[in-house]
C-alpha cells in the first residue's frame, strides 16, 4: 500500500446520570470545530485543540452544570480521548511519538506524547489561580487524565515557567494539539506497518 485508503473518523456517545455527550472526530480534518459544553472557557480550549491538531471535533454535551463544571470537563475528556482512540484503529502507519515546546507570552509548556496503547499521565503543572470564572482550575488535570486514559496514550505535560493561569492552561491544550497532530500523522515511508517491534499498539496485548 502506498496510499491511505481508509478514513480515520469516529463517533462516540457516552451517557451517564451526570453527563450526556456526543463526540465526532476526523483525524484527517482541517481543524473545524463545533463544541458546546455550556462552559465557554472550556469550549475555547477545545477549539484550540482542534485548530492546532487539525482534528475536526464536534462535541455536544449536556452536563450537570447546576452542581459545577467538574463532571462535564472530565467526561468530555474521556469521550474525546475514546473517539480519537477508535478513529486511530490499529495505528498503522502513524508516527507515534512527538513533543512540542509551546510558548505563550510569559509562559512555556512542553508536551510529549507516545501513542502507545498504554494510558499514562505525567502532569507537572502548577496553576496559580484556583478559579477561572466559576471553573475550579484543578479540573484541568482531570481532563488530561481522563483523556490520556481513554485515548490510551502516554502523555507528559510540564509547564516550565509561567504566571498567568489562562496562558498556562491554554499552552497545555495547544502543546498537546501540536504533539497530537505530529504523532497521528502518517509516515509515508511506513504506511504498511504499526510502529512497534511488538507489532501492536492497541493496548489489548
Ligand atoms: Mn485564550
Amino acid at each position: 500500500m502506498t496510499k491511505k485508503t481508509y478514513e480515520r473518523v469516529s463517533s462516540i456517545q457516552r451517557i451517564t446520570n451526570e453527563t450526556q455527550i456526543n463526540v465526532r472526530v476526523n483525524l484527517d480534518g482541517s481543524g473545524k470545530n463545533s463544541t458546546n459544553t455550556g462552559v465557554p472557557f472550556f469550549d475555547h480550549m477545545i477549539q484550540q485543540l482542534s485548530k492546532h491538531s487539525l482534528i475536526d471535533i464536534d462535541i455536544r454535551c449536556k452536563g450537570d452544570l447546576e452542581i459545577d463544571s467538574h463532571h462535564t470537563i472530565e467526561d468530555v475528556g474521556w469521550a474525546l480521548g475514546k473517539a480519537i482512540n477508535v478513529a486511530l484503529g490499529k495505528k498503522q502507519g502513524i508516527k507515534r511519538y512527538s513533543f512540542t515546546y509551546l510558548p505563550m507570552d510569559e509562559c512555556l509548556t512542553r508536551c510529549c506524547i507516545d501513542i502507545s496503547g498504554r494510558p499514562w499521565l505525567v502532569w507537572n503543572v502548577f496553576l496559580p489561580n484556583v478559579t477561572i470564572k466559576d471553573i475550579q482550575t484543578e479540573i484541568f488535570r482531570e481532563f488530561f487524565q481522563s483523556f490520556s486514559q481513554s485515548a490510551k496514550i502516554t502523555l507528559h505535560i510540564e509547564n516550565i515557567y509561567g504566571q498567568n493561569t489562562h496562558h498556562i492552561i491554554e499552552s497545555c491544550f495547544k502543546s498537546m494539539a501540536i504533539s497530537l497532530r505530529n504523532a497521528i500523522n502518517l509516515d509515508f515511508r511506513n504506511l504498511d506497518s504499526v510502529p512497534s517491534t511488538k507489532g501492536t499498539l492497541t493496548g489489548n496485548k
